[in-house]
Formats: structure tokens, C-alpha cells, sequence
């Protein structure tokens, strides 16, 4: 158990092969403080080293926020040096697209900000509510984005986008994140978000964990291959699922017309 997070590893409606992992520091809008990354870092890397979880949902504990951004009580009174020699944010790559190759689904109630989207886009899908608002607002303190928004936000939206979001600190409502490509879909509200996300992590934990796997890795891949490069990539990844028993599994279920039932 933890302080800064309630973990769920068998959630209701789940297939048992799915958890839940909720940030649940409400009263701070779920600011991101050292306490919540050190035992985010810890679930994560648990839930990732367990191979009975196919599918992760990362989400906040109320509706009113996802996380609103790092802690900015924690922050203040930082200095070059502090930050500098400490790296600050660099053990945030564990839960990166490269070093968690159990797939992620971002679950978005609220408010969606600095660190907190930063955060969402490490995930692999965001799926969000009505009232969900993005942001980098770093910039309304004297800084920037730390930890991926002036770089992911920039692949997943467009330099425009991004540049006007970063530059000016305004939110970008759920109805914009949708067309601009930065969530997958959009529900009501914070039950229904939590209901459909579990059917969405169901249908992908069903599903080979290899080829979920490999198939996380040669997207993401995407953004910093060059075409060949990843094109060549997701070939041999290609190749070597037919090592695989889900290969022959799932090609053997289509002929026999039955459903897949995947090790
Ligand atoms: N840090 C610390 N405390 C916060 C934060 C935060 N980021 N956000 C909200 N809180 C606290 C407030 O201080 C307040 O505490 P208290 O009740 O003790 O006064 C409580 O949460 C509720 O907040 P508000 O009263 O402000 O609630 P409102 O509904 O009026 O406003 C907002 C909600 C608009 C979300 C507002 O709280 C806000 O603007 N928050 C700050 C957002 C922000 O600037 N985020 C960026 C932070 S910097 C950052 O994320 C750098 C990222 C670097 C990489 C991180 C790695 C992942």
C-alpha cells in the first residue's frame, strides 16, 4: 500500500489482467510531489514486471483532477544547483513509452496540466472526460515544460498548437484535445471514463502480451526513427512473433473460427 496512490490489481469489470492505478492526493489537485513519483515509479515498475498485467490504467481519484502539475510548494525554493545536480525529472523516463513496455491508458478527469500532462502523454492512450482541461502552464511561473511538453506535445499536436499552449499557458478543452489528436476518445464523466477505460484495457489485455508488447515498442519507435529506419524495425518485430505460440494461436483461431485464446 501506498501514502500517494491507491492500486487496484484487481479492479470490478476487469478480466484479471488489468490494474488500476489511481493518484490520490485530492486536496492539491493530485500535484505531483516526490512522495507521489517515488511510489508511482515503484507501482509502475511492479505492475510492469508482472506478467499476469497486460493493460495499465493510470488515472486521478476524483473527477476534479488528473494531476494539476508538479508540486509547486516543492519547487519554490529550488535552486540551479539543487536541480541541476539532482537532474530533477529524470527518474521520469522509467515511466516513459521506452521504459514500461506494459501498455498504458491515461484516464482524464479534469484538470491536465504541467508534470500532469507531461505525465499523461509517457501513457499510450488518453482517453479523458468532458470536463477535462490541458495545459503547459509553466510558463505563467518563470519556466518550462520539464519533462516531455515541449516535446511530445509538439509530435502529438503540431508545433502551433503546442507553441500557442506553451507560449500563453491556456488550457485546451477536451473537444479540442479530441480533434487535435491528443486523446483517443471522450466520455461524460468520471464513471463512465473509469467504465469504458476498463473495457478498453479488457479488449487489449486480451490480446498476445508479446505482440502488445512489441507492438507498443515499433510505435513509439515512430517518434524518433526516421521512416526506413522504422520501417525495418517493425519488420523484424513482425518476424519475430512468428517465434511466438500467440502466432500460431491466433492464425489457428481465425481458420477454425473460434476466439483467440492467447498464453
Ligand atoms: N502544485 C502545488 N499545489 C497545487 C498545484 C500544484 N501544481 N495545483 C493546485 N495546487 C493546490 C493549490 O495550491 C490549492 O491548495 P490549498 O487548498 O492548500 O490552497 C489546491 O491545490 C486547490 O487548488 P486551487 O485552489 O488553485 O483550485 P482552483 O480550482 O481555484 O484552480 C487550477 C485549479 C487552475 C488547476 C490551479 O490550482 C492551478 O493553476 N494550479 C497550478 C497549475 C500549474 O501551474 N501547473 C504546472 C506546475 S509546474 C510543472 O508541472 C513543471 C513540470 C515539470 C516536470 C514534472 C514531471 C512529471
Amino acid at each position: 500500500s501506498y501514502d500517494n496512490i491507491i492500486v487496484d490489481s484487481s479492479p470490478e469489470g476487469g478480466n484479471g489482467k488489468i490494474a488500476i492505478i489511481k493518484m490520490n492526493r485530492p486536496k492539491a489537485l493530485n500535484a505531483l510531489n516526490d512522495e507521489l513519483f517515488t511510489d508511482l515509479i515503484h507501482a509502475t515498475t511492479a505492475i510492469n514486471n508482472d506478467t499476469n498485467v497486460r493493460c495499465l490504467i493510470l488515472t486521478g481519484s476524483t473527477s476534479k483532477a488528473f494531476a494539476a502539475g508538479a508540486d509547486i510548494s516543492e519547487m519554490k525554493d529550488k535552486n540551479f544547483e539543487d536541480v541541476y545536480r539532482n537532474d530533477m525529472f529524470a527518474e521520469w523516463q522509467e515511466i516513459s513509452k521506452r521504459s514500461t513496455s506494459t501498455p498504458i491508458i491515461a484516464a482524464i478527469s479534469g484538470y491536465c496540466l504541467g508534470g500532469g500532462n507531461e505525465l499523461a502523454m509517457m501513457c499510450d492512450i488518453m482517453v479523458c472526460t468532458k470536463n477535462a482541461k490541458f495545459g503547459q502552464p509553466e510558463i505563467n511561473l518563470g519556466i518550462i515544460p520539464g519533462a516531455g511538453g515541449t516535446q511530445r506535445l509538439t509530435r502529438m499536436i503540431g508545433k502551433s498548437k503546442s507553441m500557442y499552449m506553451s507560449l500563453t499557458g491556456d488550457f485546451m478543452d477536451a473537444n479540442e484535445a479530441y480533434t487535435s489528436g491528443l486523446v483517443a476518445k471522450v466520455y461524460d464523466d468520471h464513471d463512465e471514463l473509469i467504465k469504458e477505460s476498463i473495457q478498453i484495457a479488457n479488449k487489449v489485455a486480451s490480446k498476445g502480451s508479446i505482440s502488445l508488447r512489441a507492438c507498443k515498442e515499433a510505435i513509439n519507435a515512430a517518434d524518433e526513427l526516421s521512416l526506413q529506419e522504422g520501417l525495418r524495425l517493425e519488420r523484424r518485430l513482425f518476424h519475430s512473433l512468428f517465434a511466438t505460440d500467440d502466432q500460431k494461436e491466433g492464425m489457428a483461431a481465425f481458420l477454425e473460427k473460434r476466439p483467440a485464446n492467447f498464453k
